[in-house]
């Protein structure tokens, strides 16, 4: 079988990283992408003793930065057979009538608008292959609204459509499209909501289970090795002790 080669945006960090780190025990060759470059360089240290890496630094949200960087991708890394969508955040916990235009611009951009951007240079290969598979990463979010959520929300709703248009529209080139919608994830995702607030993140993940990043890239390993036919088109996962978005069983003192 030959090696198949995966792109992951925002692999620096929590999901991301840990389906780099998963991807690579397996020989998948990686295309890691995000803004830290010391981050990109460890990765690629760290993991080019399992399989081939190449990285690039771009801001999804940057049009002419996406571009830029997916053209440079070297030619050995240009056939590629996994796109994960993953990179994005939460900017901001706010209610609808305080929220922050900048953190409304940052998470439409970057989860939304970034999405799409990279998307749009790699779809057309897989077009002309009849061949790909794609995995956009939603969340719970996408599935439902939470107080204070309003904005974050709106964006992995669109996620979840764009998730659906992407499979409805490809479905005659062959390409698979899927969705990973997770709960609560222990990553730097409530670090970045809470602007560098390490104490207030904390609490998110106090008093029960959190998932890992490491249980979604053991999902996103799945999904991708899944035979041909078969096509993982949207699926949900919570830590155990949470039942939705507003309800987890929380043991303080834990
Ligand atoms: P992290 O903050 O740990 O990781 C986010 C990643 O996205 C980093 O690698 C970061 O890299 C990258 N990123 C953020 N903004 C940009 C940008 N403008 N351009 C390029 N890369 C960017 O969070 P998670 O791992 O938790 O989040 C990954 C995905 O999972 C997100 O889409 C998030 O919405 C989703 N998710 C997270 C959940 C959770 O509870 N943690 C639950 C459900 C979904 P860098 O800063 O180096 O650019
Ligand atoms: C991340 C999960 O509940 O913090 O998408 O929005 S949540």
């Amino acid at each position: 079988m030959s090696t198949k080669t995966a792109l992951i945006t925002g692999a620096t960090s929590g999901i991301g990283k840990a389906t780099a780190e998963r991807f690579a025990k397996q020989g998948i060759q990686l295309i890691l992408c995000g803004r830290r470059q010391e981050r990109l360089d460890a990765l690629q240290l760290a993991l080019g003793a399992l399989t081939n890496v190449s990285t690039l630094n771009f801001d999804v949200s940057d049009r002419q930065a996406v571009s830029t960087a997916i053209a440079s991708i070297p030619e050995a890394f240009a056939r590629i057979d996994i796109l994960v969508n993953n990179a994005g955040n939460a900017h901001g916990l706010d209610p609808i009538e305080t929220g922050s235009l900048d953190d409304w611009d940052a998470m439409l951009d970057i989860n939304v608008k970034g999405l799409l951007y990279v998307s749009k240079e790699i779809i057309p290969q897989m077009v002309a292959r009849n061949a790909g598979h794609i995995i956009n990463i939603g969340s719970t979010a996408g599935k439902e609204v939470y107080p204070k959520g309003n904005v974050y929300c709106a964006s992995k709703h669109a996620v979840d459509a764009i998730n659906q248009g992407m499979r409805i529209d490809l479905n005659q080139y062959g390409i698979r499209v899927g969705a990973v919608n997770p709960g609560l994830v222990a990553t730097e995702f409530s670090n970045v909501r809470f602007k560098g607030d390490e104490e207030r993140a904390e609490t998110v993940y106090q008093g029960f289970q959190a998932l890992k990043p490491e249980d979604i890239a053991d999902i996103i390993h799945f999904v991708v090795t899944r035979p041909y036919h078969v096509n993982i088109a949207d699926l949900v996962v919570m830590p155990t002790a949470q039942a939705s978005s507003t309800i987890v069983r929380k043991i303080m003192g834990s």
